[in-house]
């Protein structure tokens, strides 16, 4: 390739044949290239740039008033960024709707919130309108329909499932015969402490079950996009598993320096950035920890992020909530990471801080953020549930209306006074993370996204065999899932 051309081209800049004549004229073509670059740059152009004749008598003209940024913008013929207007809104947040002390009656009042939430869900399908509470339930009776929450599940020793339901007056035991294999089937990925209804026959102590409904999520109306997002997680800055080189690749990509031309595309689209938790790597999250991280310091892991971060180009909002090894409280809903430990990350003016889970309208996308804590338990519980596929553990939350539904395992939750992690509201996209394993799936025209992670594989997850894929990044490009890879 000619040297001009090329010193250019390796800018991203193209340049028109009449300016690149021009160019060719002057008295000493590599160093005014030169400058020529310096000045679109700092003009805010570069990448997608056409370098046209008219722009070369510009930027000569500009040069004594290239301190001034205001003018060159109302010049114009650059690439310069042009300001954008967000429609952002926070539609949940319990940052500062916490209010626990931990009493006996907050979880009564915790558990009785998710309930009535759950059971209003419910009472809408036609086959539980009639519904009765589990106190009228009356012998022989053999086409009941009830509505509880499942406070146990054991399996007999012929292999039949009792559930013991609850609801506000009492409590019943419902049998899953093994022979209705459809729905033996079905009640294998029930788990304590959610909400369902039944439909059966009362027959003695029990309630044979016929048929069993989860509260569901309808197809939604997809919405258009004309604009992009880019989803991550489990950055885990401060950890000498922090792949530094990957995250800093992402970066550049974001902000238009590096990529393939259709990624840098991709990237000038980018509007939101959306980070589901564990921005840094935290101190004492488990025993020997220290061992692991090059940052020992909570706040100067928080500063190292803001250093990170604070590249992304400031025209981007980034949204952010924290993980299990931020330094919220670590009770879900966890508040948003306090200001007194990430100060500086407080001083970038693009960034929201927000609650663990929230949900948040980026242009009329209704996007649920929540790191997944609760998928351990799941994985766990549920037969067929794994780390690897998330996007399966996310369908089932779905399904059950609920970002947490088992109460009292790995997952710690608040007996808030409101029982924040029922998803009462249908997102558009459900993004999560802490699997460090990316997935994806369109479930019901929902968007179901797991970041993966910008960590390498940790001695823990060594021990439990989690493979994590690292550096790979979703991206809804306008509605199309893509991932990008820097790894
Ligand atoms: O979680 C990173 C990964 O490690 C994620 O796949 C979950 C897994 N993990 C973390 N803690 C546990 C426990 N206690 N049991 C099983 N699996 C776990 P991170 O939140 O980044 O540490
Ligand atoms: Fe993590
Ligand atoms: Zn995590």
């Amino acid at each position: 390739m000619n040297e001009i051309i090329g010193k250019f081209a390796r800018e991203g800049i193209l340049i028109e044949d009449n300016a690149y004549f021009r160019l060719k004229e002057m008295d000493d073509p590599a160093t005014a290239s030169s400058e020529i670059i310096v000045k679109i740059k700092k003009n805010g152009g570069g990448k997608f740039t056409l370098l046209t004749s008219e722009m070369l008598d510009d930027l000569f003209e500009l040069t004594e008033e290239i301190d001034n940024p205001a003018e060159i913008k109302a010049r114009g013929p650059i690439n310069v960024p042009r300001e954008r207007e967000f429609d952002f809104r926070v539609i949940t947040d319990t940052s500062k709707r916490s209010y626990t002390s931990g009493e006996i009656g907050d979880m009564i009042s915790y558990f009785n919130s998710r309930f009535s939430c759950l059971r209003d869900l419910l009472k809408r399908r036609p086959e539980l309108k009639s519904h009765v509470p589990i106190a009228d339930l009356r012998g022989g009776d053999d086409a009941v329909s009830i509505i509880g929450i499942i406070n146990e599940i054991r399996t007999t020793k012929n292999n039949h499932r009792m559930l013991e339901l609850e609801d506000d007056t009492g409590e019943i035991t419902v049998v899953v015969h093994n022979e209705n294999h459809k729905l033996f089937e079905k009640s294998e990925k029930l788990v304590r402490d959610e909400v369902i209804g039944v439909q059966g026959a009362k027959k003695g102590r029990f309630v044979v079950a016929s048929e069993i409904f989860h509260p569901g999520v309808p197809r939604i109306q997809e919405k258009e996009m004309d604009f992009s997002v880019a989803f991550i997680s489990d950055v885990h800055i401060g950890s000498q598993t922090f792949l530094e080189d990957a995250f800093t690749k992402f970066v550049k990509w974001i902000n238009g320096d590096f990529g393939t031309e259709d990624q840098m595309n991709i990237a000038a689209d980018i509007k939101y950035l959306v980070v589901a938790g564990d921005i840094v790597d935290g101190i004492g999250i488990y025993p020997g920890q220290e061992k692991e991280l090059i940052i020992r310091d909570i706040n100067e892991q928080y500063e190292e992020a803001a250093r990170l971060f604070g590249e992304i180009r400031d025209d981007i909002k980034i949204v952010m909530i924290p993980g299990n090894h931020d330094a919220s409280r670590i009770a879900e809903p966890q508040p948003a990471i306090p200001e007194e430990y990430a100060k500086p990350l407080y001083s970038l003016k693009n960034v929201e801080f927000l609650s663990n889970p929230s949900m948040v309208s980026l242009d009329g996308i209704k996007t649920l953020i929540y790191h997944g804590r609760s998928f351990d338990d799941m994985a766990m519980s549920v037969n067929g549930l794994s780390h690897e596929r998330s996007d399966l553990i996310m369908e089932e939350l779905l399904e059950k209306r609920h970002l947490a539904p088992i109460y009292g395992e790995r997952t710690p939750l608040a007996s808030e006074i409101e029982d924040h992690l029922v998803i009462d509201d249908v997102p558009h996209i459900l993004h999560t993370g802490h699997v460090h394993i990316n997935a994806y799936k369109k479930y019901k025209g929902i968007h179901l996204i797991n970041s993966g992670t910008f960590q390498s594989q940790t001695e823990f997850q060594k021990i439990y065999n989690i493979v994590p894929t690292c550096g790979q990044v979703p991206v809804l490009n306008r509605g199309v899932m893509k991932l990008l890879e820097f790894n």
